[in-house]
């Protein structure tokens, strides 16, 4: 049976996995400035275990479409109290960073993934997911937060952003991390107009086998808005369709932001499925 090594725990990839956003942040595009305090932001990951989260993703830099980058010291004030207070909570916890620093230290306070938007491309990321137990999800970007989705360009969409994960798997490995350590993400919004996120949707299946397991991050994105018209906080029945079509072809963990409403949905979708 497959599974998803993150530290200590080993996580049964035989159904869809939930992992439950906690942003940190005052900025984040869909709920900023609802949990940049430690102790809301604590008590909102303790709900979402609640209602069924497999794994939390902590993030204390918003990578929304022209964000802007914070330092070292003030992601550090925002999430490492968060992930100290969730050690013993009983499901590994995620840290959503590109900073190699943040890396170690978040591990070292108990977390047992690192969810880098930039594929442990910064010197030093790859050495730090190595020399520890974590498990590392690896995403496709092109261009940066500030400008991304200013002209996004690809000749094949889904063939570029394969070949772009491929070979940050073949780096991961050469550095150590064992493939049941590694989960790829096609990065959907991060320099992506809408057609390109409705190929790589349609053509997700493209992209199962190529490490450990596959994530997506649909929830409440801006695709999902243009599609229906709809604010950022009334996107739930939107973002539900995407990650069930996305578990239809292949998507082993979602991440979202709407923990309960995901895993009734999901729920649902296995028992059809079998
Ligand atoms: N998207 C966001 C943040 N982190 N990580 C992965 N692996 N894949 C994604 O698509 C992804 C991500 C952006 O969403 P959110 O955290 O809700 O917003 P913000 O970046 O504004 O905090």
């Amino acid at each position: 049976m497959p599974f998803l090594q993150c530290g200590k725990f080993q996580l049964s990839l035989a159904r869809p996995l939930v992992m439950g956003v906690v942003n940190v942040t005052p900025d984040s595009f869909s709920d900023g400035g609802l949990y940049s305090d430690p102790g809301h932001a604590s008590a909102h990951a303790r709900r979402l275990i609640a209602e069924g989260a497999d794994i939390l993703d902590i993030g204390g830099e918003s990578t929304r479409p022209g964000a802007l980058p914070v330092t070292l010291d003030e992601e550090r004030r925002r999430v490492l109290p968060v992930i100290e207070a969730l050690a013993g909570c009983g499901v590994p916890v995620s840290v959503d960073t590109q900073k190699p620093e943040l890396m170690r230290e978040a591990v070292a306070a108990g977390a047992s993934m690192v969810n880098d938007v930039n594929a442990l491309a910064a010197a030093g990321a790859l050495e730090a997911v190595a020399d520890s137990a974590a498990a590392v999800c690896l995403m496709h970007k092109q261009g940066d937060p500030r400008t991304m989705q200013a002209n996004p360009r690809y000749t094949d969409v889904v063939r570029e952003v394969k070949a772009f994960l491929a070979q940050r798997v073949r780096a991961a490995e050469a550095a150590g991390i064992a493939r049941e350590r590694i989960v790829v993400d096609p990065g959907f919004g991060f320099g992506k107009s809408l057609d390109h996120n409705l190929e790589l949707l349609r053509r997700l299946g493209e992209f199962t086998g190529l490490a450990g397991a596959l994530l997506v991050a649909l929830s409440r994105k801006s695709l999902i808005g243009t599609l229906t018209g709809r604010d950022t906080g009334e996107r739930l029945a939107g973002s539900i369709a995407a990650a069930l079509a996305a578990v239809g072809r292949g998507a082993q963990i979602v991440r979202v932001h709407d923990v309960a409403a995901t895993r009734d949905a999901l729920r649902v979708w296995s028992a059809l499925a079998g």
